[in-house]
């Protein structure tokens, strides 16, 4: 029976069993194997996702996006005869696991062990090729050995200034004493001054300290001073409800992001990572990746590289100077008044008595607030005098000091000048406090201030009539000779807070004597896995839930005692190396053999959300640098191609006044909607998909009632990747009708002969080309249009051919893999996946035939014929057309031309 003589209107064809039935092929095959580098002489092509947090709520809608876009871009490499990795894990400690753990007494690992299960039925059903064989969980033991091992290398390393790049910290102690090494004044670590070629500084030489002159103790905290992985006292966000620390990110308005809990700003013990020394390396090495500028712009504006002057005031009637850090020197005769952030350490010290009640007032309001906010908030400008002066180095002039919170303490110096008539945030300050502002740029054409472009000095002495750039220079080479300021590079990029004080993360692998020292853990010793516990709630004291496993926290060590870290690493750790891990899941030896790292790396295209542009994205970038600078990997970046999957958002919502309107209601009027029954205009808007508002698609509905394969191409139909796109279920049942016609022409029939009518061959053979090249631009709506024009080409044939068919198949299967394997096996009898099958060569003669010749008329005669390419833009049409009828328009003036794609030209002539 050919069932191409149904009703068009047939029902949908029976996805359920047809996808039931691949997918259990398909394991068992096990056709999704990547295979390892000594076992394949094909060339590797590595796809990542970025893996889930594995949540309660299973799977929302933008999961598959993703997913979905890689794994078509899998299945078509390893069709081009790639050896395809394409794996998937989950990311799985973090706050919201262990939240749960102590409202309902339920171990973390149960939950999360029940969440992967979901995770990855919801995947499978999606029929998505993930090598499951190489799964990786972040909170498994033999998984976080190597996250341990790796703060191990960090904590093991330090950055050589010299050489811009980690050494082993036994490096280091070797260049203290052998004197070529000394510790500067700011504690740092410095080329040794009185060596040859460095006179420059050498007079600063007695400032400089050397190692072997320090004692033990001194000599451990230079050291320990110098490693990536170090300890620190820093403000932090502490919450007192969550008896933990927040990153910034995870605090909102002053409130925890999860939970909603007051936040307060408190100094803390902390392991940082130093990922400051990496700043410019992370930016240069942006320019080599294949990255959308959108989201570098975003990883640059994060590091915030600026470069400027420190300058000294004198603190008039005191002994003190406040150092400021400005990006603009040339405009220091501008200078009206200076700002310190209240947590600088001067404003106690300069306040003036009659001062004091106010400055302490605003002082202690200000700590309640974190950066975030303060920056959000600056919108007012808030602030108290301190009563005292300082004077302006280039003319003498006094100038009050204020405190505001509209400067941080976290960049720069924490003190600020200030120019009111060039800085906006300056300006409102002044103008609200009436301070005066004094214009040293000229430029802009026009007297309004704040003027912030670019402008040649006026109002300030020696710099007057010079350009920007020139007077940024002269003022700097002033400040040097005088001895009251210099260049200097600033970066907005902060070392990394990486101890957190909960429960449901990597213990360190540290122990800590009885002097408060630190030891690494022995690598032998590794994993240090997390000690079972019955109560997961914090201890809301600095020491985190940890330190209630008392047997877990004592160790003795050939006759001493330690106790353990009780801090836990935060979530992203497991997240930074994740990928390598994939290369080889099982090594016992080591986090990755270096062979199968060379063979794999670097990620040919990783896909994810545009959430994950800084945090992630950066932190990753640092801990593979350092393992390539320690030897461990054989590329300084690991993902070379990254694109972010756009937002799918909720069905477009229609109002009016205020009122909801059904979708049936409405209809597309121009560019906007409007009621059915009046005409009257409706507001459309699409919103964020959120429980609260009811608009959450889930997947599990979406499958059981259109297949996987509809809700594949469904997404990848909505619009480009990378842009944000309504749910539209009307579009849903289109994806679901083309597939059935694909069942109803390919599906349950007998393929006749070999020969293909030519239209359909000449299209056949284009979509081959098309379809791989829009797959390669990751342009998938484009080629699954393709494949639509396609297959509504051959349902008008009575019969089609094998060739045909076979190729359908194997250019619909990275989309729709189920349908496309029940092509393949069913129609076509083949033993093995279509997975497994090659992509299919074009015949290049009949691609050369796409041209189609046209008549050609003047004033709606027949005058000649044209042919010309299928795709010939109007101008080239037109061009040959006239030439075709040269002898008819010449020396006429043409008042008109009209081409009809495909059909004729035209032209009126007068
Ligand atoms: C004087 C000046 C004049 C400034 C002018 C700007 C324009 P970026 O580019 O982001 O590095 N600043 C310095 N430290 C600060 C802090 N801790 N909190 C808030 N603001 C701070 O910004 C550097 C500029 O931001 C510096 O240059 C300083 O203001 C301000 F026409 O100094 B400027």
């Amino acid at each position: 029976m050919n069932p191409r003589v149904l009703s068009p209107t047939a029902m949908a064809y029976p996805f359920a069993e047809i996808e039931k039935k691949h997918q259990q092929l398909w394991r068992d095959d096990r056709v999704y194997r990547a295979d390892d580098p000594a076992d394949t002489t094909k060339p590797g092509f590595y796809v990542l996702d970025m893996f889930p947090y594995p949540s309660g709520a299973g799977l929302h809608v933008g999961h598959p996006e993703g997913y979905t876009a890689t794994d078509i871009v899998s299945r078509y490499k390893r069709m081009k005869g790639f050896n395809v990795l394409h794996p998937m894990g989950w990311d799985a400690f973090g706050l919201p696991a262990e939240q749960y753990a102590i409202k309902n007494n339920v171990h973390p690992h149960e939950t999360t062990a029940k969440n992967v299960q979901t995770f990855r039925r919801q995947i499978e059903m999606l029929g998505l090729g993930y090598d499951w064989e190489r799964e990786v969980n972040t909170t498994d033991p033999g998984y976080y050995r190597w996250t341990q091992w790796i703060f191990l290398q960090l904590y093991n390393s330090y950055f050589d200034p010299v050489a811009n790049k980690a050494m082993p910290i036994a490096h280091l102690e070797n260049e203290l004493f052998n004197g070529n090494y000394v510790v500067a004044p700011d504690g740092s670590i410095a080329e040794n001054p009185v060596q040859e070629g460095m006179e420059a500084i050498a007079g600063e030489a007695h400032l400089f300290r050397h190692f072997e002159k320090l004692t033990n103790e001194q000599r451990r905290a230079v050291i320990d001073g110098q490693r990536l992985a170090f300890v620190d006292d820093v403000p932090v966000n502490w919450c007192p409800a969550l008896g933990t620390t927040l990153a910034n990110e995870e605090v909102v308005d002053g409130k925890s992001e999860v939970g909603g809990h007051p936040v307060e700003r408190r100094p803390l013990r902390q392991w940082m990572l130093r990922i400051t020394a990496y700043a410019d390396r992370l930016l240069e090495d942006l320019d080599g990746l294949d990255w959308s500028d959108s989201l570098k712009d975003m990883q640059r504006n994060w590091i915030g590289k600026s470069t400027g002057a420190t300058v000294e005031f004198s603190v008039d009637g005191h002994d003190e100077t406040i150092e400021v850090y400005t990006t603009r020197p040339d405009t220091l005769f501008g200078a009206t008044y200076m700002v310190l952030a209240p947590e600088h350490e001067l404003v106690a010290r300069i306040t003036t008595p009659d001062q004091k009640a106010a400055v302490d007032a605003y002082v202690a309001q200000a700590a309640g607030k974190s950066d975030r906010d303060r920056q959000a908030d600056a919108k007012v400008k808030t602030g108290v005098f301190t009563g005292a002066f300082a004077v302006n180095p280039v003319n003498d002039e006094r100038i009050p000091v204020w405190v505001a919170d509209y400067v941080l303490t976290g960049y720069g110096t924490g003190a600020i000048m200030a120019v009111p008539a060039h800085d906006e945030r300056d300006f409102e300050f002044a103008t609200k406090f009436d301070l005066p502002i004094v214009r040293v740029v000229e430029g802009g054409g026009g007297d309004d201030l704040p003027f912030t472009g670019d402008g040649t000095a006026t109002n300030s002495g020696f710099l007057d009539g010079k350009p920007m750039a020139e007077a940024k220079a002269s003022m700097i080479d002033f400040l040097v000779d005088r001895g009251v300021g210099r260049a200097k590079t600033n970066y907005k990029l902060r070392d990394w807070l990486f101890s957190r004080q909960r429960y449901w993360g990597e213990p360190f692998p540290i122990l800590i004597d009885g002097d408060g020292n630190h030891h690494a853990v022995d690598e032998a010793d590794l994993p240090i896995t997390l000690p079972e516990l019955d109560d997961f709630k914090p201890t809301g004291s600095p020491e985190g839930p940890l330190a209630k496993a008392t047997d877990w926290l004592r160790v003795e060590k050939d006759g001493d005692v330690f106790t353990r870290e009780t801090n836990t690493m935060p979530q992203w750790a497991g997240s930074c190396w994740y990928y390598l891990r994939y290369l080889d899941p099982q090594n016992a030896e080591r986090f990755v053999d270096p062979e199968k790292e060379k063979y794999w790396m670097p990620v040919a295209l990783y896909v994810g959300g545009v959430e994950h542009a800084v945090l992630h994205l950066l932190y990753a970038r640092f801990w593979h640098k350092v393992l390539f600078d320690l030897g461990h990997l054989s590329t300084p970046e690991p993902f070379q191609k990254l694109v972010n999957q756009g937002m799918i958002l909720g069905e477009t919502e229609y109002s009016l006044g205020g009122e909801r309107i059904e979708p049936s209601d409405v209809e597309k009027r121009g560019d906007g909607f409007v009621r059915k029954s009046d005409g009257v205009a409706v507001e459309a808007k699409a919103h964020k998909m959120s429980k609260s508002r009811g608009n959450v698609i889930n997947p599990d509905d979406v499958v059981a009632e259109y297949g996987a394969d509809t809700f594949r191409l469904y997404e990848m139909y909505m619009g480009p990747l990378e842009a944000m796109k309504p749910w539209n279920t009307r579009d849903i049942v289109g994806m679901s009708r083309f597939l059935s016609k694909v069942h109803r022409t390919l599906v349950d029939i007998e393929p006749t002969g070999d020969a293909l009518p030519e239209e359909l061959d000449r299209k056949l053979n284009g979509a081959i080309v098309n379809v791989g090249e829009h797959v390669e631009g990751l342009r998938f709506n484009t080629a699954i249009a393709e494949l639509i024009e396609l297959i509504n080409l051959a349902a008008r044939e009575k019969t089609l051919p094998r060739p045909f068919v076979r190729v359908y198949a194997l250019l619909l299967s990275p989309f729709a893999p189920h349908l496309a394997d029940e092509i393949w096996r069913e129609t076509l009898g083949m033993e093995t996946s279509v997975v497994l099958a090659g992509w299919p060569e074009a015949d290049e003669s009949k691609l050369a035939a796409d041209t189609v010749e046209l008549p050609v008329q003047v004033n709606g005669k027949l005058r000649g014929r044209v042919t010309v390419a299928t795709d010939a833009s109007k101008d080239d049409t037109l061009a040959a057309a006239r030439e075709a009828v040269a002898s008819h328009v010449e020396g006429k003036t043409v008042r008109k031309e009209v081409v009809v794609p495909g059909r004729m030209v035209n032209f009126v002539v007068g």
